[in-house]
């Protein structure tokens, strides 16, 4: 049936009709949805895992007993999810096992700009990358295969472009793998020195099997247009290549963007006058021709930095803008910014007047770091923001305030072993869990906190108090980030004691469906002083208008923090006025 699909649908879309049983991820963006899309068949079991390493191992358990199974997670997620993969690399399969990640170059939502094809590399395993939802559907459906076939974990590589542009696939009907029955096999699975030895040659020659596999396979494929030059690329950027050089061309498109082709590249090469390799991010395409002999164009033409588009190809290659109308650049800019009534804000307000040096985390709270909170100090990855602090205060031994902030699903993911740190190795170090009941920067995903799984039913929940006591923190405190009083006041008293401290700032995500927002608050202008305090909280529902504040009542939730703010007593609910 032919649909209109998002290119993580087609990828879920693919998995469940290659016979997925489990599929177990962490959200990130633009990875998402294909959990998300996937969770919608009854028919398999799918979860949010507290981590990738852990949602990997998990797909590495189901393979084991011989399901196909599935992870899923974004580029920096493979960072957490690398030590298992690089060991699945050498133990491989029983049930076919596909890792899907998804680049982000541009950094949409992305703290760096990684090129996971490093990855697929370095621990060799075959990585696919597809152009269009159709491929995303195929490659998906096929990796299971392909991971059977090779005993290997297989990597379906995404990127933003490709994750959420829409194009249309002809789906079709799922087909049931049985499960393999399970056979112990030690000298396989039990990755200890003697068996890892005898498994290396065989990872190595699997390589050797794969490049075989790819010089002719239909992944890989030669579109002959204009000799002169001869375009190597993949992914998004194959896409680029053809709607801005159409037929002038000759295309070699790499569905397979490891292990690459050696002879197929070399005789497309042979039969042009010009090779230029098309590759976002890092020249890795270009750097294997390169070792073929081939004197391939590639970074020297096209930055390493960024996304490409049909413009940059065009203006690179033919040295004009596209005849193709093109995107209005002056689309105005809508940078991300903490949402009216967002519960993080108060904590960050108390933190930021108190002048408290604040290691960061990764979620909606990093947000905190723009003006004119200017909340924090540093931010890493997940977790860092707490096994940070401990370092921080190991140097500064006090002289200043220190504390750290990470949200409830982030604490889950990474942060609970930093604070086992800060417990074991006792800094005076003061832990703030921004806990908003929900995963909110990706979208509102469940994580172990909320209690409820990913399809919305109940589920265990972790209780931070009782993990926190269970670490060995003495101190733990729920504060409510509403209350500015209550905020400062937990803030100065536990960054003043003299033994480790957790504060958890507890009020769910306002834009939680089942959470009831207030009434607006309205400024009365006759008490406004213009002294613009309510403007150092940074909601974008208070703006000033001929020298008062003013409120959208459009955005404000009535959460009364700015009431809380105002000297004059001129900001007021709406029912009081
Ligand atoms: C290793 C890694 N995995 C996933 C992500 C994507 N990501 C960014 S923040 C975040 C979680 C945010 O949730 P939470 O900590 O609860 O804070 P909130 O956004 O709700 O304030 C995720 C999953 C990432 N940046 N790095």
């Amino acid at each position: 049936m032919k649909k209109l699909l998002i290119g993580n649908e087609a990828v879920a879309r693919g998995l469940y009709e290659g016979g997925i049983k489990v599929v177990s991820s962490y959200p990130g963006t633009p990875s998402t949805e294909i959990t998300e899309f996937l969770s919608k068949y009854d028919d398999i079991h799918s979860e949010w895992a507290p981590n990738e390493k852990v949602a990997a191992e998990v797909a590495f358990g189901a393979s084991l007993a011989g399901a196909r199974s599935v992870c899923a997670m974004k580029h920096v997620g493979l960072n957490v999810a690398a030590d298992p993969l690089f060991t699945l690399s050498y133990t491989g399969v029983t049930g076919g096992l596909v890792i899907c990640v998804a680049d982000d170059p541009a950094m949409h939502s992305s703290q760096n700009e990684q090129d996971s094809r490093h990855y697929a590399i370095a621990a060799k395993v075959p990585m696919l990358e597809p152009a269009d939802s159709e491929e995303c559907y195929r490659f998906a459906k096929d990796a299971f295969e392909l991971s059977e076939k090779f005993d290997t974990p297989v990597l379906l590589r995404m990127c933003t472009r490709i994750a959420h542009s829409q194009s249309v696939v002809d789906t079709g009907e799922r087909k049931e793998a049985p499960v393999k029955p399970y056979v112990k096999n030690g000298e396989k699975y039990i990755m200890m020195p003697a068996f890892a030895k005898k498994r290396h040659p065989i990872v190595e020659a699997r390589t050797e099997a794969i490049t075989e596999f790819a010089e002719s396979c239909p992944y890989n494929k030669i579109e002959w247009g204009g000799k002169d030059i001869g375009i190597i690329t993949s992914g998004s950027c194959y896409q680029y290549v053809k709607e801005a050089l159409g037929d002038t061309v000759s295309v070699l498109k790499l569905g397979i963007v490891n292990p690459l082709p050696r002879k197929l590249i070399l005789d497309f090469a042979s039969k042009v006058r010009r090779v230029i390799v098309i590759e976002e991010l890092d020249g890795i395409i270009e750097t294997h021709c390169r070792t073929l002999g081939i004197e391939a164009e590639g970074k020297s033409l096209f930055t390493p930095i960024g996304e490409y588009s049909q413009k940059t190809v065009s203006e690179i290659i033919l040295g004009k803008s596209p005849e193709k109308p093109t995107l209005n650049e002056s689309v105005p800019a809508r940078p991300p910014m903490m949402c009216a009534g967002c519960p993080h804000r108060g904590m960050f307000y108390a933190l930021s007047k108190n002048k408290i040096t604040v290691l960061g985390d990764i979620g909606c709270y990093t947000l905190g770091a723009q003006a004119p909170l200017c909340a924090l100090d540093s931010t890493l990855c997940m977790g860092a923001s707490v096994s940070g602090l401990h370092g921080f205060n190991l140097v500064d031994g006090g002289k200043s305030r220190t504390a750290c902030v990470i949200g409830d699903s982030t604490f889950m993911h990474s942060g609970m072993t930093g604070l086992v740190n800060i417990s074991y190795n006792a800094t005076n170090s003061t832990v703030i869990i921004l806990d908003n009941s929900i995963t909110g920067m990706t979208g509102h995903q469940q994580n172990p906190t909320t209690g409820y799984n990913i399809k919305g039913d109940p589920a265990a929940k972790v209780d931070l108090e009782a993990l926190c006591h269970a670490i060995g923190i003495n101190h733990v405190r729920v504060v409510d980030p509403y209350n500015i009083e209550e905020c400062e006041k937990a803030v100065l008293e536990e960054t003043e004691i003299a033994e480790p401290s957790v504060i958890i700032s507890r009020r769910p995500c306002v834009l939680l469906k089942y959470v009831k927002t207030q009434s607006p608050v309205t400024v009365d202008n006759g008490k406004c002083r213009g002294c613009r305090k309510c403007m150092t909280l940074g909601c974008p529902a208070i703006s000033f208008k001929n020298k008062k504040a003013v409120i959208d009542h459009t955005l404000c939730v009535g959460c009364d923090v700015c009431k809380q703010l105002c000297h004059f007593g001129a900001i007021e609910s709406e029912e009081r006025k």
